[in-house]
């Protein structure tokens, strides 16, 4: 099983569109392991977006993320970080597909309400940068042999 990181941004939450964005990744299978909500610090958002430092949107992007309090999730299933990135849509939300996250609720790049880790190596490191082991629920979701093969 695999494990991906899924921010719910300032926007998402302030919009009351964390329970929608949380429901459509636990109807697709993928399951909440860890959940917290928080103010993000400086720190922490330029060692999130640590990547994007010294293009141009970074500033934005971290005034964005510290604006308001975010979500934030560790969700586990097989290939969850292909299957999260799928659910949630193209960066720009006017290239998100219809049906995606980004693309039913969002209209530009700067409020894409949502992050979701690109990779699984990158998932694993982001992963230890907003939990640690004590966060994490153990428990088998029952019927998980109805998703999976
Ligand atoms: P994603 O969030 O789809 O993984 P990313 O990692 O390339 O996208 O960029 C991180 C965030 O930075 C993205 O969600 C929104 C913002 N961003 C990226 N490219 C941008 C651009 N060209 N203009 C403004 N904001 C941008
Ligand atoms: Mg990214």
């Amino acid at each position: 099983m695999e494990r991906t990181l899924i921010i719910v941004k300032p926007d998402g939450v302030q919009r009351g569109l964390t329970g929608e964005i949380i429901s459509r990744f636990e109807r697709r299978g993928l399951k909440v392991v860890a959940l917290k909500m928080l103010q993000v610090d400086r720190g922490l958002a330029e060692e999130h977006y640590a990547v994007h430092k010294g293009r141009p949107f970074y500033d934005g992007l971290i005034e964005y993320i510290v604006s308001a309090p975010v979500v934030v999730m560790a969700l586990e299933g097989k290939n969850a970080v292909k299957a999260a990135r799928q659910t949630i849509g193209a960066t720009n939300p006017l290239e998100a597909a219809p049906g995606t996250i980004r693309g039913d609720y969002g209209m530009e790049i700067g409020r894409n309400l949502i992050h979701g880790s690109d990779s699984v190596e990158n998932g694993e490191t982001e992963l230890a940068l907003w939990f640690s082991a004590a966060d994490y629920a153990p428990q088998e979701r029952p019927g998980s042999e109805w998703i999976y093969e």
